[in-house]
């Protein structure tokens, strides 16, 4: 099978570099080693891997409804589950999946703290207890220009915020992925500056249709999706939906995220999702939703513009991207 294509229908070269970080490839392929670099080569040539639908993971996947609110189909668990970021594990979307497979995610704590009244750790397990997730059918749009609708199992975060109590001072969130290079290979790898981290302003952190989630199709969270809890906003490019989080602070200046320190003219703190501003290497006017073949429009604020513009008023979106 050659470069440029696969089962899913033809792709752009850049949807299969390992796009993200094009602009370091040579700093990439260098930082990988023969080895794993190998791995990567070797990937193109190799059929997609095919898991029939309904098994494995995907058995018994379970979704209240076959499309999103807006009509849009529910990708397949199949694809869910085996078309990934997470450089954490690899750089390869199809490898991702097999790379995390023994990903440890349990015991698992969340620490709570900053500029808080009532800063705590939780345990994993307590928090899914007690905020028990609820499904929420959301599109996430990567900025690859590639798109998915997941049927997310979550909580809205600002539950959890309430309970540690913010301070006045308080403006921001920052998030932070696990730091685990023997588990994470691709921290060993120092093309980002691990760990992992994202931010958000307060005011979107506890809007209700940002979630924690904890699960999708109706089931605990595949490592490769970012168990055992990682952040869902459907209105932003999928980079700012962190996953495997460790660590959350209230904090006063706007966090600087991993992706902003990489590479600040591609990834701006916002990343609210908008069709008009291109990305510097391509358009994001349309999006190719994995396991359909025709393309689709990319909506203003990814279809969610009714809920959030509100968050955004008086601001310059193409400024503040
Ligand atoms: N820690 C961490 N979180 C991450 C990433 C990553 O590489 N590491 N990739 C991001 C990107 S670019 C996207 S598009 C989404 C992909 O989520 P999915 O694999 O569950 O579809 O995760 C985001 N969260
Ligand atoms: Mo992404």
């Amino acid at each position: 099978m050659g470069e440029g294509e696969n089962l899913m229908g033809k792709i752009h070269s850049h949807e299969i570099t390992p796009e993200h970080i094009y602009f370091s490839r040579r700093k990439f392929i260098a930082g990988m080693g023969a080895l794993v670099a190998g791995t990567i080569l070797s990937s193109a040539c190799r059929p997609q891997k095919i898991t029939p639908e309904g098994t494995g993971f995907c058995a018994g996947a379970a979704a209240s409804a076959s499309t999103d609110e807006l009509g849009a189909k529910l990708t397949p668990c199949n694809d869910v589950i085996n078309y990934n970021n997470f450089y954490e594990f690899s750089f390869d979307k199809e490898d991702v999946g097999d790379a995390a497979k023994n990903f440890k995610t349990s015991p698992w704590t969340v620490t709570v703290g900053g500029m808080v009244n009532k800063p705590r750790t939780f345990d994993i397990d307590e928090l899914v207890r007690r905020f028990s997730p609820e499904e929420r059918i959301y599109r996430m749009r990567c900025v690859e220009a590639w798109s998915m609708v997941i049927p997310w199992l979550g909580f809205p975060l600002g539950k959890l915020l309430k309970e540690v109590e913010p301070q006045s001072r308080a403006k921001y969130v920052r998030f932070e992925t696990l730091y685990n290079p023997e588990q994470m290979p691709g921290q060993k790898i120092d093309l980002l500056a691990w760990p992992y981290v994202e931010g958000l302003r307060l005011d979107e952190a506890m809007y209700n249709l940002t979630i924690l989630s904890t699960g999708l199709y109706g089931k605990p969270l595949p490592a490769q999706n970012g168990a055992p809890v990682r952040l869902v906003l459907p209105w932003k490019y999928g980079f700012k939906n962190i996953k495997s989080i460790v660590k959350i602070d209230l904090v006063e200046e706007m966090p600087v995220s991993t992706w902003a320190v990489a590479q600040p003219q591609e990834y701006g703190f916002y990343a609210n999702v908008n069709p008009e501003v291109d990305h510097p290497r391509w358009s994001q006017a349309s999006e190719r939703r994995i396991g359909e073949l025709a393309r689709a429009k990319t909506l203003m604020l990814n279809g969610y513009g009714n809920e959030v513009a509100q968050l955004y008023t008086g601001m310059d979106l193409t400024k503040f991207y």
